[in-house]
């Protein structure tokens, strides 16, 4: 009989062998004619399965709502710093990318794990916040540079109504909100942000949706796929900064000495 050699590499999300190239085994002729969107392509590439409507949905709106937040952010600021040295748009692009991590933006995936673990072990939002503390570890989700109680990030809003609309559950999402009452409690700016609401909603997408068994969300979580939607979605606003600057034909940056502290 036929003897197959060992392969070198395992893959089971796509399939360009055929005629036309697979996604999960849906082929592309499937996604273009029956109006699949970006959020069916990353189901069937991330998750490997078709997810409903409401959830490719939530996903898109995750990416719109976190493609941009301005020139001064963290990737921004490093994405056009990069491009006015002159450099090419990958370069200016992944050094924005590289400032995405636990401060920012990065902070999803940690959310998700601490917010699942406190609930999942139903401990009150004072046990978890005090625990946390008492560990020096900051909550991730929690904290902004610019928002606050009376300045709320709009997106948060969006993200929540989306999901008190469309989704059967929300209790990771009602928890992390409890969280933020209590450091709300603490400090303005304490406020629950796009990290931590991504991550606890998507937590309630998991568990809410009947798609994914609680072996399979555990693993996600593990894993880490969730800072995988802002680096996604950030791309385009850092490819969109790289562009703008190249447009403007601006010089190359040097920050101005005043700006410096210079001590000893
Ligand atoms: N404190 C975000 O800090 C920030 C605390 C906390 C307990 C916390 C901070 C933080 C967790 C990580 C996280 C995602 C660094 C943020 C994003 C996308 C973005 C960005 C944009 C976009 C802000 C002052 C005092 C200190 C701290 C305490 C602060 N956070 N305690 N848990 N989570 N959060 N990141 O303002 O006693 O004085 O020592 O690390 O979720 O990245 O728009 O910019 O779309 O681009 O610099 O929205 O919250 O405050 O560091 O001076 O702290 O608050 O321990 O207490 P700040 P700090 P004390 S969304």
């Amino acid at each position: 009989g036929k003897v197959r050699a060992p392969t070198h590499i395992i893959s089971t999300i796509s399939d360009d062998r055929g005629e036309e190239p697979c996604y999960a085994g849906v082929p592309m002729s499937t996604i273009v004619e029956q109006g699949y969107g970006v959020g069916d392509v990353i189901s069937l590439l991330w998750f490997k399965r078709s997810l409903p409507r409401y959830c490719t949905q939530f996903i898109e709106i995750c990416i719109m709502l976190c493609a941009d937040h301005g020139p001064c952010v963290s990737g921004a600021h490093n994405s056009i710093v990069t491009a006015r040295a002159g450099k090419d748009l990958v370069s200016s692009l992944v050094s924005g990318l590289l400032t995405i991590g636990p401060r920012f933006g990065g902070a999803i995936d940690d959310a998700a794990r601490y917010f699942k673990d406190a609930y999942d072990r139903n401990l009150t939002p004072y046990e978890f916040v005090e625990g946390m503390k008492k560990k020096g570890i900051r909550v991730p989700g929690i904290g902004h540079r610019i928002k606050s109680r009376d300045n709320r990030d709009k997106r948060v809003q969006l993200l929540q109504k989306y999901a008190h609309t469309h989704f059967p559950s929300v209790k990771y999402m009602e928890y992390a909100s409890q969280v933020e009452t209590y450091t709300l409690s603490k400090a303005n700016n304490l406020v629950l942000n796009v990290d931590g609401a991504i991550g606890s909603l998507f937590l309630d997408l998991l568990s809410g949706s009947g798609m994914f068994t609680k072996q399979e969300i555990d693993e996600i979580v593990e894993i880490g796929y969730l800072n995988g939607l802002f680096v996604l979605a950030r791309s385009i606003g850092l490819i969109g900064h790289t562009f703008d600057q190249k447009r403007l034909k601006q010089p190359l940056y040097r920050h101005p000495w005043e700006d410096v502290l210079y001590t000893k």
